[in-house]
Parts: structure tokens; C-alpha cells; sequence
């Protein structure tokens, strides 16, 4: 038995189509597999073409893959309209021809992908393979290297690593006997201490503000904590914090919430263990925006407005908090008190989950002011002090969380800095 199947027939197909007198570009939405699978193609053709270039259709912005493109050093180039001009044939990995508006100019003789087809989107091409089956088209074109006698080098083998790794998340995903088999063969050419910093750049210098924010305002919650950012330039970022706070031991779950431009954005991960998250952020949000999930990840869209010009951060921290109605009779306004040190407040913190949530609008918010450590949020917490210096719109582009919540029309009628009195968390005045 072989290690991989057999494709003499299926390759020889592949190699007529190359010819010394054309020039190809290999176009791809750029992640690690797309990445390394185009690599491998170009190794598999430049020597059988005229030449070879690989042209990316989106910006790369997250670290990881930043990190794959420069220490492997993947050459590509941005695709416009005068650069496909000057090729002959075009080539999509990892990718359909209807997966991106940019392929849908391209006639495209070579489609290698690994999702599905779709019955209104016929794949059509000279030489065409779509296996559904696999983790990472990178696997496929481990069988491919391996299948015509070429040897993987350092940096190649290290790709395609890469890419199988992604697309199955480390194994954790659905994958295929030959994902595997094929990320084994690559270990005896990879370079593990490249592979390893990869997966290591998880983080933007620039990000280190919002962490820092993140870290002093953490509000314990039961198992969980409240984390509140202020204003962000992408929501990307909350997801990223929020992955970052589940890797804590002792954090079971965690809300982070922030505002970009006129959207409350609150971004839940748990350990899929515990409270539905997905079921929890319906119930506390669902009435003021859009909100929803799975057990272990979830997200709420809240437009600014639903606020009513009161602070966010403790809008928020009360809809968190649930039932609401028994957190109001257990906690008594003392409005004069100083607050106390932040793990000390846990107003109703065992409150189970899944209570009926979004009865109270908006009186006795103020009511949970213990719950907010002392002087760090200002009633203007929107305002740009709170952004970090030198903070660019640079984020992941693909950590966005899975479930895609469209804020419900929000204005820009109720800033955060409205009247200090109406938004201040210290001396919040007292509705009731
Ligand atoms: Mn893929």
C-alpha cells in the first residue's frame, strides 16, 4: 500500500497543460493553505512554464499569517486588472471562481479546492480537482509534490505544515486519514522552529493598548468576567481579546465589550462547558439589537442609541448580570460609598443562566454601581482619550466570529458623552 493514492493519470493531465511559452498566475484569497498551496503549485510548474507569479486578491493583516508570508517568504503580489493582463492562463487554489468577486474577470484553466460545490456554481476548467473530503487543498498538493518526485524544501514542506494545521485547527476539526498523513510526511522537511514562530504571532504590537485596557477593567462575573474596551477601531480586536481571556485557567467564560462608531459590539466565549452563551446573549441582548451564538461563542450587536446616552460599560454589566430583577432587590444603591476592589463585587454573580432577560429597560442600572471598580471608566469613555496612539485599523481579517450579527440601525443620536450625570458609572444618579 502507498502513502498517498495514485495519480499518474490524473498528473499527466495536469503537466500537458503546461507550456514553455505561457505565463501563469496562480490567484488566491490569501490564507496559510491558500498560501502554501500556491507555493507548491508554482514549484510544481516553473520549470514547465514561461513563468509563474502569484497574485493574492485581499490584504493580509493577521499576525500569523503576516508572520507565514515573511519568514517563508512567499512571494505574491496584489492582482489588478493590469497585472492579469499580462498572463496567459490563470490558476485558483483553495478557491472556487465564484468564492471571490475579483476571480469572476479571470477565465481560469487550473482549479484545485477542497470546498464544496455548489449545484448553481458548476466549476468549469481545463484540469479541475475539488476534493470536499480533505482538511487543506495544501494536503492535495502534498500528494501532487509527492506523486511527481519532488522533494519538498525547507520552507515549502513548512507551508503546507502550516496550511493543513489551520484549515483543521490543529486537528481539532473535521479532517481526513490523509490530512494527517500528509502532515506527517512534511514533518521530515519542515522546519519546526519556523513553524512554531508562526503560530506564535498571535499579536500586533499596537493591540497591546486594548489589552491593557482589558486588563484594568475586568469585572469578575461568577466564573466569567466582564471586560469592557471602550471605543475600537475594528471589532476584530474583541474577539481576539476575548480568545485571549479563555486561555486563562480559571476564566470559564468571558464578555468583551466595546463601541465601534455607533455599535455596542459584545463578543462572549466560553468553555462550552457551562452557560449557552449563544442562548444568553439572545435573552440579555436580543431585545435592544442582534445577538446570538453558539454554546461557546457568541456575539451582540447593540446599536449606541439603545443606551440612551447612559454609560456603556455598566449597560451593558447589568444586562450581563441575570436575573435582573433579583440582582436589584440584593444590591442597594449607596451612591456616596466608595467602591470596593473589583473581586469583591459580584452583585448576583451565581445568577444561572438562561433567565428571562430584556424585561427592564432602563431604570435601576444604577443600582449596580458597586460593581464597578473605582475611578477608571470617565464619563466620556468614547472619547478619543481612550484610544491608544499611533493605533492603526490593522486588524485580523479573519478572526470575525462566526456568527455574523448586522447591527440593527444604529445613530449616532446617543453618545456616550452625554451629560456627566447621566453617564457617570462612580455617582450614577439613582432612578428608582
Ligand atoms: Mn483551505
Amino acid at each position: 500500500m502507498s502513502y498517498f493514492r495514485k495519480l499518474e493519470t490524473k498528473l499527466t493531465h495536469l503537466q500537458e497543460l503546461f507550456d514553455r511559452a505561457e505565463r501563469w498566475l496562480i490567484v488566491i484569497n490569501a490564507d496559510p493553505d491558500a498560501m502554501a498551496s500556491a507555493l507548491a503549485l508554482k514549484r510544481i510548474m516553473i520549470h514547465r512554464v514561461d513563468d509563474v507569479v502569484i497574485a493574492r486578491v485581499n490584504e493580509i493583516t493577521r499576525p500569523d499569517n503576516l508572520a507565514m508570508a515573511r519568514y517563508l517568504r512567499i512571494p505574491m503580489v496584489k492582482l489588478t486588472p493590469t497585472l492579469a493582463a499580462q498572463f496567459d492562463r490563470f490558476a485558483v487554489v483553495d478557491s472556487q471562481p465564484h468564492h471571490h468577486p475579483s476571480f469572476k474577470d479571470l477565465s481560469f484553466s487550473l482549479v484545485i479546492d477542497h470546498h464544496p460545490l455548489v449545484e448553481e456554481h458548476p466549476v468549469v476548467a481545463d484540469y479541475k480537482e475539488i476534493r470536499n473530503e480533505y482538511g487543506a487543498t495544501s494536503t492535495i498538493m502534498t500528494e501532487y509534490l509527492y506523486n511527481l518526485g519532488i522533494r519538498p524544501g525547507k520552507l515549502l514542506a513548512t507551508a503546507l505544515q502550516f496550511g493543513i494545521k489551520t484549515d483543521t485547527a490543529s486537528f481539532e476539526r473535521a479532517f481526513h486519514d490523509v490530512d494527517m498523513r500528509a502532515y506527517r510526511y512534511l514533518t521530515k522537511f519542515a522546519d519546526h522552529t519556523l513553524l512554531s514562530r508562526i503560530v506564535r504571532s498571535e499579536f500586533r504590537l499596537h493591540w497591546l493598548d486594548y489589552f491593557s485596557r482589558a486588563f484594568i477593567s475586568m469585572h469578575k462575573l461568577g466564573t466569567g468576567q466582564y471586560v469592557y474596551v471602550g471605543e475600537v477601531e475594528n471589532p476584530d480586536i474583541l474577539v481576539v481579546i476575548a480568545d485571549f481571556f479563555m486561555r486563562v485557567h480559571e476564566i470559564r467564560w468571558a464578555a468583551v465589550c466595546g463601541v465601534y462608531h455607533d455599535t455596542i459590539v459584545v463578543i462572549l466565549r466560553g468553555d462550552g462547558m457551562g452557560r449557552d452563551l449563544g442562548r444568553h446573549a439572545s435573552l440579555q441582548f436580543g431585545d435592544v439589537g442582534s445577538a446570538g451564538g453558539h454554546r461557546a461563542m457568541a456575539r451582540a450587536e447593540i446599536p449606541l442609541a439603545a443606551a440612551e446616552g447612559r454609560n456603556v460599560e455598566f449597560f451593558i454589566y447589568k444586562r450581563l448580570l441575570a436575573p435582573r430583577k433579583k440582582m436589584r432587590a440584593k444590591v442597594e444603591p449607596k451612591p456616596d460609598q466608595k467602591p470596593e476592589p473589583k473581586t469583591e463585587h459580584k452583585p448576583d454573580a451565581k445568577s444561572p443562566a438562561g433567565s428571562v432577560a430584556g424585561v427592564e429597560s432602563t431604570a435601576g442600572q444604577k443600582t449596580v454601581q458597586k460593581a464597578v471598580p473605582p475611578g477608571e471608566r470617565k464619563p466620556g469613555q468614547k472619547a478619543p482619550a481612550a484610544l491608544p496612539a499611533g493605533t492603526s485599523g490593522v486588524l485580523p481579517a479573519g478572526t470575525s466570529d462566526a456568527m455574523s450579527a448586522a447591527p440593527t440601525g444604529g445613530t449616532s443620536s446617543a453618545p456616550t458623552g452625554a451629560p456627566a450625570a447621566a453617564v457617570s458609572s462612580s455617582v450614577p444618579p439613582d432612578g428608582k
